[in-house]
């Protein structure tokens, strides 16, 4: 393993030893590797390359003029990148989806933009792991 020296201001490291205390990491060089990992993974999934395994979810109004309908249509036009999907009525109006989806980076993210996108849909996250080699078991294989 190779080191290297870091200088910080003094407010910035302040905060930084502040989120290390948060998150429980057991030192300063486990969480710069985290928060490495994380940003170099999410430049690459920008850069449309390869393929992820995502968690994608939103919140949205089932009683809204057709976006029930929309989102399925949506959801059909990508049904390849699907492995599983949980729906939770969370009240009255509102549904909240977690989708786990695999395929091509470029693809998950295009499909996840255009829920979030629909009007009505709230809160849509996309949690993308690079997954180069993989082979996650799709249901209907
Ligand atoms: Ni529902």
């Amino acid at each position: 393993m190779d080191r290297f020296t870091v200088s910080l201001e003094e407010e910035l490291l302040a905060r930084f030893d502040a989120h290390i205390r948060d998150r429980g990491y057991a030192n300063r060089s486990e969480a710069v590797r985290d928060i490495l990992r994380r940003t170099l993974e999410a430049e690459r999934l920008e850069a449309e390359e390869g393929d992820c395994v995502a968690c994608f979810s939103y919140v949205y109004d089932h009683g809204a003029r057709e976006l029930s309908r929309r989102l399925t249509e949506t959801a059909h036009a990508h049904h390849g990148l699907t492995l599983s999907t949980l729906h939770v009525h969370l009240d009255h109006d509102t549904c909240m989806e977690a989708a786990i989806l695999h395929g091509p980076a470029a693809e998950v993210r295009r499909y996840a933009d255009a829920v979030a996108a629909e009007t009505g849909v709230r809160h849509g996250s996309l949690n993308a792991v690079p997954v180069d080699g993989a082979h996650p078991h799709h249901p209907r294989d």
